[in-house]
């Protein structure tokens, strides 16, 4: 089962009597791989007869029915594995053993969609004990870049889940188009929009995003990346970008947002106010990345307010001067907040709850940013080397795989401090029409390293598995594309 909030091991299998157990089969592939599995009486392997299958929670089970989430992930799962909607009567009366044999017949167990040719399914002896590595396992999509259509956005929730990723870090708004609906200023998305009507997230969208996450174990941490990446905002928020200038002359071009006028902070204010109720998880994503200075260097009252507050030339101190006072609106807020590095590397006043998130690859060394940021106490997330958007011919899934996240020099306090990392998928060159391939499977060499014990880490094994769960993402209906040579024996188009 997909989602970091299910533990496998809770679930067990019921209605499965002897009579339908035969010896081994097939080794079953599991991606990603658990912490433990073992087959106790040999490894044989049962017909799973779909009509009489049912998940229940095991004795002892921590949740039980009743909880919408593991409720909806047995709804889903049931189809997802037998290729068919589940019938509505059962038809489970009488003597179960004997009933079992007779339903396992395919054209009776399926019959109720006619037309499709139904394959017998087996079930491994399987024990499996299993849970998380790291707690933080996210997927970044950008939806300023190119929008995603909500659809498409929900059926990577699900194809996240499979992967057990468990956060969703949406970087929804950024310098080309601003697609979030806001009800404090319609005007963003209205003027900022590749089209206001078409290219949006409705107030509704979003809470489609959350709830459809939430079941499936996942999190949504939305960024409202700020003071640069913001020349979409301009638009419907007069005032609130840097005038750049030519000379004495403003050139009606805008820089960064502007840091030296109050109305800026306002402004914000009043935006994460909105931000902070819509989101419900404890942490919103404040970007703080990639400022440029040109904008604010050419501006005559930023160059007075830098005399003015003893900054001298150093224009991090005013990036720094602005993101505290963010950092203290979003506090008072009562969220958590996640920033790229750059604000760490700009020795901006934080919170000691702050997380880092550390994304500039320099050939290894963000490992040694992991070593900096660990060791002066804050916790870190790692994303340099999973930038899935970035594509090389070949088998390019390996190197995201063979990263360890741990392998920098520290404490083992230091270590604590990885909450994990994310996958990015930015939307430069990424739309509708090639997100999927591009995502699945590679996105599961992440997945796996942030899930699977540290011991695991044979590529060859995770070949195999991974190139066998792809099939499975084809047959559940996701346009995975292939690890290399081969074939599935479901190629669905
Ligand atoms: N957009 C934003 C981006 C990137 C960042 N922030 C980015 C830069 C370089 C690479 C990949 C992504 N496109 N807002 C940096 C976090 Cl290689």
């Amino acid at each position: 089962m997909g989602g970091g909030a299910l533990q496998p091991s809770l679930l067990g299998l019921l209605l499965l009597p002897r009579c339908c157990c035969t010896a081994a089969g097939p080794a079953g592939a599991v991606w990603p791989q658990p912490q433990a599995q073992r087959s106790p009486l040999g490894g044989g392997r049962c017909l799973v007869p779909a009509r009489r299958f049912r998940f229940a929670a095991a004795n002892g089970s921590a949740v039980g029915p009743g909880c919408a989430v593991l409720d909806a992930a047995f709804q889903r799962y049931w189809p997802l594995l037998f290729g068919c909607p589940r019938p509505t009567s059962p038809g489970d009366n009488g003597d179960p053993h004997c009933l079992l044999l007779i339903m396992a017949v395919c054209p009776m167990s399926c019959s109720w969609l006619p037309g499709v040719l139904c394959v017998q399914y087996y079930i491994n002896e399987t024990e499996i004990v299993d849970f998380p590595r790291f707690p933080h396992r996210g997927l970044l999509l950008d939806t300023s870049r190119h929008y995603l259509p909500l659809r498409a956005i929900l059926e990577t929730l699900d194809v996240m889940a499979y992967n057990k990723f468990n956060v969703f870090h949406w970087h929804i708004v950024d310098d080309p188009s601003f697609p979030y609906e806001s009800s404090t200023f319609p005007e963003l998305s209205k003027q900022g929009a590749f089209n206001a009507m078409t290219h949006v997230y409705t107030a509704s969208d979003v809470r489609t995003v959350i709830e459809h996450a939430r079941l499936r174990g996942i999190r949504v941490i939305p960024e409202f990346d700020t003071p640069g990446h913001t020349l979409s905002w301009g638009p419907g928020a007069p005032g609130l970008l840097t005038p750049c200038y030519l000379g004495a002359t403003p050139s009606g071009v805008y820089g960064p947002i502007n840091p030296i006028v109050n109305s800026t902070y306002q402004f914000v204010t009043s935006l994460f106010q909105e931000v902070s109720s819509v989101f419900p998880d404890f942490f919103l994503h404040l970007g703080g990345d990639e400022v440029d200075f040109t904008c604010w260097k050419s501006n005559p009252e930023i160059r007075a307010f830098m005399r003015e507050m003893g900054f001298g030339e150093d224009y991090k101190k005013l990036e720094s001067f602005y993101i505290q006072r963010l950092l203290n609106i979003v506090s008072s807020l009562g969220k958590g907040y996640i920033v790229w590095q750059e604000v760490f590397d700009n020795d901006v006043k934080l919170r000691p709850d702050t997380i880092i998130h550390v994304w500039k690859e320099n050939g290894m060394l963000y490992l040694n940013e992991m070593a900096n940021v660990t060791r002066a106490g804050y916790q870190a997330l790692l994303s340099a080397p999973w930038y899935l958007n970035r594509i090389s011919y070949g088998q390019d899934w390996i190197e995201a795989y063979k990263v360890e996240p741990l392998n920098f020099p520290g404490s083992p306090e230091q270590k604590a401090l990885v909450m994990g990392g994310e996958a990015c998928m930015w939307g430069e060159y990424v739309d509708v029409t090639n997100l999927t391939p591009r995502l699945w499977p590679r996105a599961g060499a992440v997945a796996e390293r942030l899930w699977s014990n540290e011991t695991v880490g044979n590529v060859e094994d995770a070949y195999a598995r991974l190139a066998e769960f792809r099939c499975t993402l084809l047959r559940r209906g996701v346009q995975a594309q292939p690890l290399f040579i081969g074939y599935c024996d479901q190629e669905f188009s």
